[in-house]
This record gives C-alpha cells, sequence and structure tokens, in this order.
C-alpha cells in the first residue's frame, strides 16, 4: 500500500523513454545487395524490433531516358564512367523527408575515416541517406552540393560504395540503445579497456590441439583476469602499426 502520487508515475502516457530509432535510405543500383544482410542477425533483429528502418532505392528510377542511363564518360578522358549528377541530385531530393534531422552521406575511399568515437553521433540524426557510388565514382558536383558528408571505411577501392555502406550501418546499428542484447558489451569495449583493441578470448575445450587456454582465465581470480587482459590489449595496441 502506498501513500500519494508515485514521482516515478510517468506524465503524458509515455511508458517507456524515448525509443531511439534510426532511419536509412538507400541510394544503389543494386539494392538486392542488402537483402540477405538486412534480414539476418543484428540488422534483422533491429529492424523486426523497430529500431531500425532502412528503406532501399533503385537509382535508376530517377533516370530520365528510355535506356535509364546512370553514367556517362569522363570529362577530360580516362579509364570507365562516371555517374550522371541528374538522377542522383533527384534521387535525393525525392528520399529526403524535409520534416526529419537529416544527413546525406557519400560512401568513398577519399571521405574522411569513419571511427568507432564518431559513430554515436549519428544516432542523433533521424534520416541519414546513403548514396552508393559505381563504376569510377559519381559527378563531382553531386559532392559538392547536394552531400552533407564523404565517409570512408577504409583505404581500399571497392567495386562501389554497396559494401560500405551496409559497414556503416552495422556500426551504428549496434549503437542504438537495447539492439545488442547484452547491453555489458559496449561498456566493456570503451569504458573498461579504453581502446578498441580487444584482449584474446578463449572457450572450450581447455586444451584443443595441445593448445592450453592461458592459466589465468581458469583460475576464478577476477582482478588478476582483468589485469591479464588489459596487459595483452596494451600489447596488441602496440604491436600494431
Ligand atoms: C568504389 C564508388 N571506403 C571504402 C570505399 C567506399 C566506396 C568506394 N570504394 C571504397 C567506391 C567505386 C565507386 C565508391
Amino acid at each position: 500500500m502506498r501513500g500519494g502520487p508515485d514521482p516515478a508515475l510517468p506524465v503524458g502516457g509515455a511508458t517507456r523513454a524515448p525509443r531511439k530509432t534510426v532511419r536509412f535510405d538507400v541510394l544503389t543500383l543494386f539494392p538486392d545487395f542488402f537483402l540477405s544482410p538486412l534480414k539476418i542477425s543484428l540488422l534483422g533483429k533491429a529492424i523486426e524490433a523497430g529500431k531500425l528502418s532502412v528503406f532501399l532505392h533503385d537509382i535508376r528510377q530517377w533516370a530520365t531516358d528510355k535506356h535509364r542511363t546512370v553514367d556517362d564518360l569522363p570529362y577530360g578522358g580516362g579509364p570507365g564512367m562516371v555517374m550522371k549528377p541528374e538522377p542522383l541530385v533527384a534521387a535525393l531530393e525525392a528520399v529526403r523527408d524535409s520534416s526529419l534531422k537529416g544527413r546525406r552521406i557519400y560512401l568513398s575511399p577519399k571521405g574522411r575515416h569513419l571511427r568507432q568515437q564518431d559513430l554515436k553521433g549519428y544516432l542523433n540524426w533521424e534520416q541519414i541517406v546513403l548514396l552508393c557510388g559505381r563504376y569510377e565514382g559519381i559527378d563531382q558536383r553531386v559532392i559538392d552540393h547536394s552531400i552533407d558528408e564523404e565517409v570512408s571505411v577504409g583505404d581500399y577501392v571497392l567495386a562501389g560504395g554497396e559494401a560500405a555502406a551496409l559497414v556503416f550501418i552495422e556500426a551504428v546499428t549496434r549503437l542504438i540503445p537495447g539492439v545488442l542484447g547484452n547491453e555489458g558489451s559496449l561498456e566493456e569495449e570503451s569504458f573498461t579497456t579504453g581502446s578498441l583493441i580487444e584482449y584474446p578470448h578463449y572457450t572450450r575445450p581447455e586444451e584443443f590441439r595441445g593448445l592450453r587456454v592461458p592459466e589465468v582465465l581458469l583460475s576464478g581470480d577476477h582482478q588478476k583476469i582483468r589485469e591479464w587482459r588489459r596487459l595483452e590489449s596494451d600489447r596488441l595496441l602496440k604491436s600494431r602499426k
């Protein structure tokens, strides 16, 4: 029995803390590229739980000629083809929801390197439009006038931005509150170690093909285990170029 109102009772009918959901709109010539990854595992579950939504758009929809042309020869010559600006800008304008706080991102090896510490910031956008290029890339004027940010997920050239867009979506999605299930994994990742470098992991059996699990991990001494892991993590960090 309780006297008086419970100060913790929600006001205005809310029964949960404001739920973070991220909406991605992906512009691509190959929407099918994303189907399996979005169906399974972490991304599939996040979508099912309503914490993530991904809308796939075929850029060719915004090509207006009979052959639905999206590419053309590069001015100044050189190898390959370049994606024409008109369909890309039309697509960017069409999918953008002006009622949402949005960010337009082009995946490219020339972009700013994506880092773990930047990822959380993307949770504050209500709509993230990811533009995936193909061929040699896209007309620079699209980047200059219709893109907010050029992002790279690593210094290598892919066949197109799709694989990079998936990396981006997955890395952001696992930070959405409630997505990991095991909220502890996130805490340990950044807080306990203070670095992204991990310590080595072992599971059963204790001996595998003559290789034993480090004794400290079998000791049950959690203080010592923490110390060992920090040391190993440090060693890995320093040995990496
Ligand atoms: C390749 C357009 N940072 C990885 C990355 C991202 C995008 C591309 N390559 C690498 C790419 C061809 C055309 C984009």
